[in-house]
């Protein structure tokens, strides 16, 4: 952190920023660099997940923060997402963390549930007590919620669900999984408003959750694989406030806000150490930050954070005045993650051959951003969106 200094001195951003927004950012700076950064890089070769830091979130205030009500902060946009972009500085799982605990599972039931099922669950979610998941994905591919083959039948005044759910972050340590599935009963919507969300203890026999292992990105936080065989249900297990995908779209838009933050955080971090290297390493006698081509590539990271920031904070404005629209928040998405990237690798370049190595967190970042890209959207389901919006022609 000891060059970011110098990056906020060419380009004055904080002055952009309220009191209250500056004093989220600076608690979580402190807790990614007090909690989360000296303990990642060994988490992430070690493939393990801190839940110990969990409750030490809540009590932060950042699980659900956005949201109001049910013991949660009432933040405005701007400060949940500088509280993304400081955590992803650290790493993108715990980013993540945040994203699936808050934008997804809380908001879920935030939006669209029952005064029950938000006395229920969300006070719990907030300070960390109770872990969510937010179960959409499916097997065949992530893309398409649409051809979604989980099922809800009726049995009695209840349910039955039976599918599989994966790259569900947090699955297997969750209290309570947000279920989507289509329902087979005309009374609650045909079509496209068949598909509708099941609050999920994760207790309930059927249910099995199984972390996915091999993974070279995201290695110190979980995704998991669901299987859900004849779970049966309460009737008040649905959420009342959600007929069709624009349920589930409505959280996607939250966790995806999220990450046009957060990557800009991970390209911070790898623009932070190729800053430093290029000042301390000497390679033809002065130090490597002394060539032009360096310095060229310092430039141009810092042209791609700055104007990624200044997105991030000009979609959380209009998001803070209700007038977000999804198309937004995809050109930031795409913008944030495929900078993001990019920047991590020609800090890499800037590391030489240590860069690829743990004794800096670029490659950690570039590896995670793999997932950050594909998650919530891919770049091309993105560009689709945008090639709708801009044409008015549907190429999915
Ligand atoms: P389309 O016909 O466009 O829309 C269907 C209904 O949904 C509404 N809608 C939205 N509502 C709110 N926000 C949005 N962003 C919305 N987009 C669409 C739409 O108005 C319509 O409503 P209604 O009332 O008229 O029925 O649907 P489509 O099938 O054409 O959509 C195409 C596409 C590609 C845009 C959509 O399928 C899409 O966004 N696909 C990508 C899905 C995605 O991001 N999947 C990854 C999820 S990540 C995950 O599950 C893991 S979470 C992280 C973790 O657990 O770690």
């Amino acid at each position: 952190m000891t060059t970011a200094p110098r990056i906020d001195q060419v380009f004055d951003f904080d002055e952009l920023l309220s009191e209250e927004e500056r004093g989220w950012q600076q608690r979580a700076r402190a807790f990614a660099q007090d909690r989360i950064l000296p303990i990642i890089e060994d988490d992430f070769e070690q493939k393990h997940f801190r839940t110990e830091l969990i409750p030490e979130l809540g009590a932060a205030g950042f699980l659900g923060m956005h949201l109001s009500g049910y013991g949660c902060a009432g933040a405005g946009a701007v400060s949940y997402g500088l509280v993304c972009l400081e955590l992803e500085a650290a790493d993108s799982g715990w980013r993540t963390f945040v994203s699936v605990q808050g934008s997804l599972a809380m908001s879920a039931i935030h939006k669209y549930g029952s005064e029950e099922q938000k006395q229920q669950w969300l006070p719990g979610m907030a300070k960390g007590e109770l872990i969510g998941c937010f179960a959409l994905t499916e097997p065949q591919g992530g893309s398409d919620p649409a051809a979604m083959t989980t099922v809800a039948r009726r049995d009695g005044d209840g349910w039955v669900l039976d599918g599989a759910k994966r790259w569900i972050g947090l699955a297997s340590l969750a209290d309570v999984a947000v279920v989507w599935a289509r329902v087979e009963d005309p009374a609650y919507g045909e079509g496209g408003k068949a598909v509708r969300g099941f609050l999920v203890p994760t207790t309930t026999p059927g249910f099995t959750a199984t972390p996915i292992d091999g993974k070279l990105s995201m290695r110190a936080s979980v995704q998991c694989d669901i299987e859900l065989d004849g779970v049966r249900l309460p009737a008040d297990a649905i959420l009342p406030g959600a007929e069709g995908l624009s349920g589930p779209f409505g959280c996607l838009n939250e966790a995806r806000y999220g990450i046009v933050w957060g990557a800009m955080g991970a390209a911070r971090s790898c623009l932070e150490v190729a800053l430093d290297r290029s000042i301390t390493r000497e390679v033809f006698g002065k130090p490597i930050g002394a060539n032009q081509l360096t310095q060229a590539k310092l430039a141009d990271m810092l042209l791609e954070v700055e104007k990624g920031m200044l997105l991030a904070l000009h979609l959380g404005r209009r998001k803070e005045a209700g007038r977000l629209t999804p198309a937004q928040i995809s050109v930031g998405k795409l913008n944030s993650v495929r900078e993001a990237l990019a920047i991590a690798h020609e800090a890499r370049t800037i590391l030489g051959g240590d860069g690829i190595t743990n004794a800096f967190p670029v490659m950690r970042h570039a590896a995670n951003l793999e997932s950050v890209r594909t998650y919530e959207g891919t770049d091309e389901i993105h560009q689709l969106i945008l090639g709708r919006a801009l044409t008015g022609l549907n190429a999915f």
